[in-house]
């Protein structure tokens, strides 16, 4: 192959409620990522873990916000500054990021890095919107709030998480959207990021629908960025996630989506499976599908 890949895990729980998916790095090399890929033919390296806080070792209102709830704001500006420079570092060098969650807050790390260096569209799987701030949380979990973060949105405006302009909204698109609050959906609304709900897929099918969110997200950009929250996929599927919404894609579904992504005119460039919870899979079939969904969007074929 022409990349080799670098993995960086990210065991990060603090953006969440439940706890658990601070072990999804742990889980998703278990169920043999590098061996997967090496028999693609990448050259993997592991860049190991990032160093994270346990939840238990901090105060999570020790930083407030402006108005609203942040949890454990410093703590995850520290991390997200350190894997953004990780990203930046492994691209620098000419290899793809692969970067293993956590949950989702950690996407305002690779994200930012990606962005730091290029203009980058940028592909979201997620039940969620991940559209709240720190005034329209209900939870005070950042890890509902990484797309509004990284966008930019209101607060976030002033914020050194904002990646404007390299991430232009315009080339930003969610996937698979079910379960929004009604505190961020107007703010989904009023932006220009595209969205495809699982409403679009059950009427345009699901190869329709990441086809048009490819060239939505890669019109003007030379680079793409996907985001996998495995809460995309039904629990059916994926039982081992932080926040589990029924109605998701299909395991088929989900195969056709990351196989469109890893089509030769597609310019992936970096990739991010978060939300894994070890704790609350079935026998770490979750962490195995999110082997599954890099090595798809990386290029696997039957033949
Ligand atoms: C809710 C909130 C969320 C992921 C849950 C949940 C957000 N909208 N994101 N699981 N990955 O608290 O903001
Ligand atoms: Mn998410
Ligand atoms: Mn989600
Ligand atoms: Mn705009």
């Amino acid at each position: 192959m022409d990349r080799p890949i670098t993995v960086l895990g990210v065991p990060m729980d603090l953006g969440a409620d439940r706890r658990g998916v601070d072990m999804g790095p742990s889980a998703i090399r278990y169920a043999g990522l590098a061996d997967e890929l090496e028999s693609l033919g990448f050259d993997c390296v592991d860049g190991g873990d990032l160093r994270v806080p346990r939840p238990e070792e901090r105060d999570p209102d020790a930083e407030e916000p402006a108005g609203g709830r942040a949890k454990y704001l410093g703590e995850t500006r520290d991390v997200c500054t350190r894997l953004a420079t990780r990203v930046g570092d492994v691209l620098g060098r000419g290899s793809f990021p692969l970067v293993l969650g956590g949950d989702h807050s950690i996407a305002i790390g690779t994200v930012g890095g990606v962005a730091r260096t290029r203009e980058t569209g940028l592909i979201w799987f997620d039940a969620h919107g991940d559209f709240n701030t720190p005034e329209t949380s209900p939870s005070g979990n950042v890890h509902g709030m990484p797309l509004a973060a990284i966008l930019g949105t209101g607060p976030f405006a002033a914020s050194e998480w904002a990646t404007a302009p390299t991430v232009p909204e315009e080339n930003v698109v969610l996937v698979g959207l079910r379960d929004v609050d009604p505190t961020e959906r107007p703010a989904i609304v009023d932006s220009d990021v595209t969205t495809f709900t699982m409403t679009d897929i059950d009427h345009r099918g699901i190869t329709d629908v990441v086809e048009s969110a490819i060239a939505v997200a890669t019109d003007g950009v030379d680079h793409l960025h996907v985001s996998l929250d495995l809460d995309w996929l039904d629990p059916s599927e994926a039982p081992g996630v932080g926040t589990p919404v029924r109605g998701g894609v299909s395991y088929r579904e989900a195969h056709a989506a990351m196989e469109r992504v890893a089509a030769p005119e597609v310019p992936l460039t970096s990739m991010e499976l978060v939300e894994v919870n070890p704790i609350l899979d079935e026998h770490n079939r979750t962490a195995e599908l999110a082997v599954e969904m890099a090595a798809s969007a990386l290029g696997k074929r039957v033949l």
